[in-house]
């Protein structure tokens, strides 16, 4: 036997569930020899960077004086940018349409690690492009059912004291083509990926409500952002105020444009659209406005003929990044399992992963900090066996909420759905190790082969 399979024998004696799934505090012990020795990675199939990897490893370079080391290196940048090795690691910008400003971009979260999302690869969701909007020229008005209707200036808000949130921003679209008949082919984060996780600084809303100060019929707030498409939603005041705050910076610097520059509202753990970009106003009233994104969108027909609406707390999901789709084991051995885990009510309490379609689970461990409605990293080490495997991920957050089996999700909301997809995502490994997207619910015969409906795959 190899060293390599004598070391896959003794793993297995640490092995918690079926096909594989060893101890999650393997990776915390030391002694056991879990580093690159014994560790495999997945690639990501076809990618510029697997090809010159494979390449360069069958050239010989002088390791002992590597070419960078003979002449100085670049001198300093005003603003830094990712390695030219890094070049694949990028947003995913939906095909334009008729309108180009309508559609999405999506996070790779198949090639990103740890829990915050760089600001140039959050997602993006605009309806009518990214405004140009000059700091200097931008106002905020807060009116309707306040005492002092008040107009903010940029420069004004920025001397209110600030506090920081970690917390996602998940669009109600996000893995909508889920609700497909057949799987998708796209990566992990071409598919999930309209959900993003930063630190944003603002001020809390109380404190701007609190100048204004709202009448007692005061029961809504209607944000509307200044983007050609003037965007905008009811939500109810009691939850925005909870722990809602107007951001100004992202993850330490401004927010980029494309996130809502110079000021957007962060509503931590309600969905994506009330999270509107551009603020301009916020205007509160007695009753929802009814507008288009909680009318006709972001609301779904369910079975019993009523419409599920004003769904607002995005439910637990979770999600394994490596390995996933398109993705190639190279040989049977030891891998590691890691993804995200994310909950609008609050902290996530667990991730179970299973190697075997849902047969046997085991617990991921979990990265900390652990934190509410923010992305929790998990991770779990598997020994595959070089045979067939499907690979799952649930997640449960402090509520008790469990994340459902995608056929509980279509018995409980029907086939009309296109929000709030939240549904175990399975991934097959096949025999020669290329890793892909499947359903476990014999649901998916019939149809070809899903790729994003690029007529209504987000909104
Ligand atoms: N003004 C404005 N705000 C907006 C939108 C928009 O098009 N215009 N899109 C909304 C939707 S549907 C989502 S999912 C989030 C996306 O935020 P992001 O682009 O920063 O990821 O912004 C919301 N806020
Ligand atoms: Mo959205």
């Amino acid at each position: 036997m190899s060293n390599r399979q004598d070391k896959r024998t003794e793993l297995t004696l640490h092995a918690v569930a079926g096909n594989g799934l060893l101890d999650r505090r393997l990776f915390l012990k030391s002694g056991l020899g879990l580093g690159a020795a014994a560790m495999l990675t997945p690639v990501i199939k076809e990618s510029k960077a697997a090809s010159e990897s494979a390449a360069i490893d069958a050239t010989d370079i002088d390791l002992a004086s590597p070419p960078w080391m003979h002449t100085p290196g670049e001198g300093f940048s005003t603003y830094g940018s990712p390695s030219e090795y890094e070049s694949d690691v990028v947003r995913f910008p939906s095909p334009n349409r008729a309108v180009p400003g309508n559609g999405v971009s999506w996070t790779p979260l198949h090639l990103l690690e740890g829990t915050i999302t760089p600001n140039g690869l959050h997602f993006e969701r605009h309806h009518n492009g990214v405004p140009h909007i000059n700091p200097l020229q931008h106002r905020l008005l807060i009116h309707g059912l306040v005492k002092n209707p008040s107009f903010f200036k940029v420069d004004d808000l920025l001397r209110y004291p600030m506090t920081s949130r970690i917390c996602f921003v998940e669009c109600g679209g996000n893995s909508n083509a889920g609700w497909n008949k057949a799987p998708i082919r796209s990566e992990a984060g071409y598919f999930h990926g309209l959900v993003s996780c930063s630190e944003w600084t603002g001020i809390p809303l109380t404190v701007l409500l609190e100048e204004v100060v709202p009448t007692n019929k005061a029961k809504w707030l209607i944000a509307e952002g200044a983007d050609a498409f003037a965007m905008n939603i009811s939500i109810p005041l009691e939850k925005a105020t909870a722990e809602g705050m107007l951001a100004l910076y992202q993850n330490g610097e401004r927010i980029r444009p494309e996130n809502g520059y110079p000021l957007r509202l962060i509503l931590p753990g309600l969905e994506g659209v009330m999270n509107v970009k551009w603020l301009r106003r916020l205007k509160l009233t007695e009753v929802p406005i009814m507008a288009r994104n909680e009318t006709s969108r972001y609301t779904e027909l369910l079975p019993d003929g009523k419409a599920r609406m004003f769904t607002l707390d995005i439910e637990a999901k979770s999600l394994i990044t490596s390995p996933s789709a398109n993705m190639l084991l190279r040989q049977p051995g030891l891998y590691q399992i890691t993804g995200l885990a994310w909950s609008g009510r609050g902290r996530i309490t667990q991730v179970a992963v299973s190697a075997d379609g849902g047969k046997s689970w085991a617990d991921a461990e979990l990265q900390e900090p652990v934190l509410s409605k923010a992305f929790t990293r998990f991770r779990i080490p598997w020994v595959w066996d070089g045979k067939r495997a499907i690979l799952k991920s649930r997640a449960t957050d402090e509520t008790g909420y469990v994340q459902p089996e995608r056929r509980q999700l279509v018995t409980e909301r029907g086939r009309h759905g296109f929000f709030h997809y939240n549904a175990i995502v399975s991934w097959q490994v096949d025999e020669l190790g290329a890793v892909s997207h499947v359903y476990d619910d014999e649901e998916t015969t019939t149809d070809s082969p899903g790729t994003i409906d690029i007529d209504t795959g987000w909104d």
